[in-house]
């Protein structure tokens, strides 16, 4: 298999030093501190702490300015996806094709600073590097690499990743969109629903049975039968585009099958690298809305003192803290692990639902802080709080994860 060019190698070091000299630019001073009670810090490499930096600017300066209003009108921030790609945030764990080829650590990072800004902005470079660069990178030929990856890396080509049908969502083995061999094309009928990026991708890794096999294609925008609709009237995720995908004997070439994605396996060994990647997202979430609640409660004055001034007000604070600090913990050593190439599935089901179930409560014991203040858009804790819905339900409902957990250590599947 032949690798990448040197020319591509090139443009990968040059995301990597854009992204790690990104800081040195003039800069918004931020005024966020995270939380870092057990002192993560002091595991990062100077890499690591550079790039978050770095993208921690290009949130306080990029991102929340505009988010709330995007929010309110359902709108995804399409204009920041030059500067994401310039800052080598696509496929950032990926190797060779214009990809910043980062370890697990720094990728995790670069989404926990993004889901503090959004989910919806997480969930944008979720998709694109973690399922839809990623099976292409994985399973797809070296043509098809070719023609993706580097576009894909510099944002010139949205992806887009097909799984979850109308009547299929927990359970993708059952689903219906039907790939069939007809001369010199694949001909595929069929939707797809709740598709992060559908109706702004200009290619769609879907996944269709052929002869009762799961395989995956990529559609590129435009194919003859080929068309999405926008999900409107979300109340989560209002800052992500979400659509549907209509295949009506929708005609691709052979050459578009990826050929190595055969089998139900391939396409969850997508979802492995985007449910690894939440792991560290919704921590971005939490972080953001615990600091905003500890903020908030020592100037909000009742009683004649700051309501941080409250044993109850601190138990709430020092439960997040004490939850967020263990979601970090955790989130740390599976990027350890992966880049060891050592995780278990499993070990990803347990990280994506304990940490998305650790930002919710977070997020709502914040909200509760804020109280009247926490359910405007002039703060962020219910922005996140009904984003964190989206994410429980999405990548494997958090009771899925609980199942696919349970047949881990009883060696029992209980899914049917
Ligand atoms: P099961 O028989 O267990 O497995 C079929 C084959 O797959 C293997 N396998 C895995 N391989 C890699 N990674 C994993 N996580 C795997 N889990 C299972 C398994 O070993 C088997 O291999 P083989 O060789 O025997 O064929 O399959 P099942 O039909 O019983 O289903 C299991 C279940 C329920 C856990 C699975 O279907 C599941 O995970 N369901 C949840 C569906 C889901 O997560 N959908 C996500 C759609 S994409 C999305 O939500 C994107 S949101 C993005 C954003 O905006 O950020
Ligand atoms: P269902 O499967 O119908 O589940 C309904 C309820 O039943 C849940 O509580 C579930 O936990 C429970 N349940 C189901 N089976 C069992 C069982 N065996 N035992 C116990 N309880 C069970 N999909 C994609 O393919 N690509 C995307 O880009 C994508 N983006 C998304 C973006 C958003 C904003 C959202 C909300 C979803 C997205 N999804 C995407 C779809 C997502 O993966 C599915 O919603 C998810 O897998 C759950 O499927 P479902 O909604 O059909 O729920």
């Amino acid at each position: 298999m032949a690798g990448p060019s040197v020319h591509e190698n090139c443009s990968a070091v040059a995301c990597l030093e854009k992204l790690l000299t990104a800081v040195t630019l003039p800069a918004m001073a931020t005024t966020y501190q995270p939380p870092d009670y057990f002192l993560l810090a002091d595991l990062l490499s100077e890499e690591e702490k550079l790039i978050r930096s770095s993208v921690r600017s290009f949130v306080d300066e990029k991102v929340l300015p505009i988010i709330a209003k995007c929010f309110r009108e359902e709108r995804f921030p399409a204009e920041l996806i030059p500067e994401i790609a310039s800052l080598g945030l696509l496929g950032a764990n990926l190797e060779g094709y214009g990809c910043a080829g980062l370890g697990n650590v720094a990728y995790g990072l670069i989404l926990e600073e993004l889901e503090r800004g959004d989910s919806g902005l997480r969930s944008f470079v979720s998709v694109q590097g973690s399922l839809a660069m990623y099976a292409i990178h994985r399973f797809g030929t070296d043509e098809q690499k070719d023609r993706w990856l580097p576009r894909m890396a510099r944002g010139e080509a949205i992806g887009c990743f097909g799984l979850t049908e109308p009547d299929f969502g927990s359970n993708p083995a059952g689903l219906q969109t039907r790939a069939r061999k007809e001369g010199s094309s694949y001909v595929l009928n069929g939707n797809k629903m709740w598709i992060t990026n559908g109706s702004v991708a200009d290619l769609a890794v879907v996944w269709a049975k052929e002869d009762d096999r799961i395989q995956g294609f990529v559609v590129e925008k435009g194919a003859p039968g080929f068309s999405t609709t926008l999900q409107k009237g979300k109340w989560s995720l209002r800052a992500s585009v979400t659509s549907e995908l209509h295949f009506q004997d929708c005609r691709i070439s052979l050459q578009n099958k990826l050929l190595e994605a055969t089998g139900l396996k391939a396409a969850l060994s997508c979802l492995n690298q985007a449910r690894a990647g939440i792991s560290w997202g919704a921590l971005g979430a939490a972080m953001a809305c615990y600091s905003e609640a500890l903020e908030y409660s020592k100037a909000r004055i009742q009683f004649g003192k700051p309501i941080a001034s409250f044993q109850l007000v601190q138990a709430k604070l020092v439960e997040m803290l004490s939850e967020i600090t263990k979601g970090q913990l955790l989130a740390y050593r599976l990027a350890c692990l992966k880049d060891e190439g050592k995780e278990r599935a499993e070990q990803v089901s347990l990280a994506k639902r304990n940490n998305v179930a650790m930002a919710l409560e977070v997020a709502r014991s914040a909200r509760d802080i804020l109280a009247a203040n926490g359910i405007t858009d002039e703060y962020c804790v219910g922005r996140h709080m009904a984003n964190l819905e989206s994410v429980k339900t999405y990548e494997g409902t958090h009771d899925i994860h609980t199942l696919i957990m349970g047949s881990d250590i009883t060696g029992i599947p209980a899914f049917s």
